[in-house]
């Protein structure tokens, strides 16, 4: 008896822990403010539900017992009845809808019925701030929170994330669709969260553009910089001055075939990331990397003759006439007009590698332009060259290889960290890469990953960093595929980096987040490079 008696002890405490053991399993996870390094292998596959799969990680996750399962019962419920609050509510619904089959009805209710997904920004801790959001999931239902509805996108996206890989497919899917139960509370470390496409090196057609910029909303990113024109040519209508696409936007690197957008298609972009909580930010390179206006106007060189377009790869030949009181006229001209089509508050007005303008005249030209920029009621953004100039402390310069923009903190300006070593996504991922270059050297996924921006500069307080963006350089690009295969692994890393908080994060860890993703992309048909690094399945 007392052999039996102490067999059934031990038989009890070997259940207990193996039930507490798959209690703790995925969810190893302790409440907690800071993400602690994870135990268990991500996986996205329905039957082992776990928050651990998430890019960006969230500021905070508790995970919960049980699930959540999407059916074609469920309904999707908005509060107040806004517009905008109907337009993120179907947005999720459309997203569902090509796996899953269902059509999801977006209602506006004040509550919701168990089983439903609810999104209100009612009720929400406004210490959230304009991008954070509260997740809730149960067995009877999700519930969404945000004070701002940037907060709710955002949240939709983790939405995404925590069903099954397969929610992602475009054709449909036998499910089931389930999700894990738990609490998020989730907001970015950063503002400026950012990739820059050079559209100018090699064209990119509107539909490639929004398909870049949905692979971004997915990430959590909330600003697309678009460098709009190079040497190689001039990628945006300006009425006033039409021979910049007439002429300068028939070129391109290698002579591909050139392109522009007309305003109407521009505006069609802008829209199409605003509805994604995406800030456009247009480019428009100067006094340098400026051959394509040059070309097309031949008073705007300071000898009066128009030199012939360039399909070649140099940087640094072109400039804009300092002196001529002409250039300052078409100058405001064209930011006038970008500004008028651009509702966010920055024209970039890129500023790097003016090689060929002497010293005294680029900062001679640079003020200028700042005036201008901020005469069309706009904010300056500038590569890291224009930290030289009398910044006022709203211009903002992006550092992207040196530590110049130390001198634009020091004038009390912010700073944008897009390092080449890290931050490139043209940049080889090593010497078998077939597209990009590596003048900054090979960024492997673990480089993109590893490196702070707030430590990247020295002396400068973290609190002048505005935050991160990615670049991505188009000289040997020329399709979408190409442009995925860059940007894809690393820019979720480069996400991370730019949304989550800093304490806790581990490239194993990550890794393994990251070959989760990697099922997602599959799903999506993102062409993206299988690093071994990552160990993707
Ligand atoms: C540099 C240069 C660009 C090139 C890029 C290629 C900056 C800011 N200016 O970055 O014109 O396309 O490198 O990596």
């Amino acid at each position: 008896m007392y052999f039996h008696r102490s067999w059934h002890a031990l038989a009890v405490l070997l259940l207990a822990s193996f039930l507490l053991a798959s209690c703790n399993l995925p969810f190893t996870q302790t409440p907690t403010e800071v993400p602690t390094p994870m135990t268990t292998p991500a996986s996205t596959s329905p039957s082992v539900l776990t928050m651990d799969a998430l890019i960006p990680l969230p500021a905070s996750v508790q995970p919960a017992p049980g699930q959540f399962t999407l059916t074609a019962g469920t309904g999707i419920f908005v509060d107040p009845a806004t517009p905008e609050l109907t337009a993120i509510g179907q947005y999720l619904a459309d997203k569902l809808k090509p796996a899953t089959g269902y059509k999801l009805p977006v209602t506006a209710a004040a509550s919701a019925p168990a089983g439903s997904i609810f999104l209100t920004t009612n009720g929400a801790d406004p210490s959230l701030g304009d991008e954070g959001y509260t997740l809730t999931v149960t067995s009877s239902g999700v519930r969404l929170q945000a004070p701002k509805p940037a907060g709710l996108f955002h949240g939709v996206q983790t939405i995404r994330q925590l069903l099954p890989a397969a929610i992602e497919m475009s054709s449909q899917q036998p499910g089931p669709w389930a999700m894990p139960a738990g609490v998020i509370r989730d907001q970015p470390r950063f503002a400026w969260r950012g990739a820059m496409l050079d559209v100018a090196r090699h064209f990119f057609s509107v539909k490639d553009v929004e398909t870049y910029i949905d692979l971004l909303a997915y990430y959590k990113l909330n600003v697309f910089h678009i460098h709009l024109t190079d040497d190689q040519g001039w990628r945006l209508e300006i009425k006033s001055w039409p021979d910049l696409t007439a002429k300068g936007g028939s070129s391109a690197v290698n002579a591909d075939p050139g392109g522009f957008y007309t305003q109407e298609q521009y505006k069609e972009i802008v829209a199409y990331a605003a509805r994604r909580y995406i800030t456009v930010v247009p480019e428009i390179d100067m006094p340098s990397h400026s051959n394509a206006a040059l070309a097309s106007y031949a008073e705007l060189n300071c000898d009066g003759k128009a030199p012939p377009l360039y399909a070649g790869t140099e940087v640094g030949f072109s400039s804009f006439c300092v002196a001529k009181d002409e250039t300052y006229k078409f100058l405001d001209d064209v930011i006038g007009e970008v500004a008028a089509l651009t509702p966010g508050p920055y024209i970039h007005i890129g500023g790097d590698e003016a090689k060929s303008t002497p010293a005294a005249d680029y900062l001679t030209f640079v003020q200028k332009v700042q005036d201008i920029v901020k005469a069309h009621g706009k904010i300056m953004v500038g590569w890291e060259e224009v930290s030289k100039i009398k910044l006022l402390p709203t211009s903002i310069a992006q550092a992207w290889t040196s530590d110049l923009a130390t001198q634009a903190a020091a004038q009390g300006s912010k700073v944008i960290m897009s390092p080449a070593t890290n931050a490139y996504l043209d940049m080889q991922y090593d010497p078998s890469t077939p597209l990009g270059q590596h003048w900054a050297g090979y960024v492997s996924v673990e480089d993109a990953y590893q490196w702070d921006p707030t430590t990247s500069l020295r002396g400068v307080p973290e609190d002048m960093f505005e935050g991160i963006e990615a670049p991505l350089w188009s000289e040997t690009l020329r399709t979408l595929k190409d442009i995925e295969y860059m940007a894809f692994p690393r820019l979720p890393g480069l996400a991370e980096l730019a949304w989550s908080p800093l304490a806790g994060r581990n490239w194993n860890e990550y890794r393994l987040r990251l070959v989760a993703q990697g099922e997602r992309l599959t799903a999506m048909g993102v062409n993206f490079y299988h690093a071994p690094e990552v160990g993707f399945k």
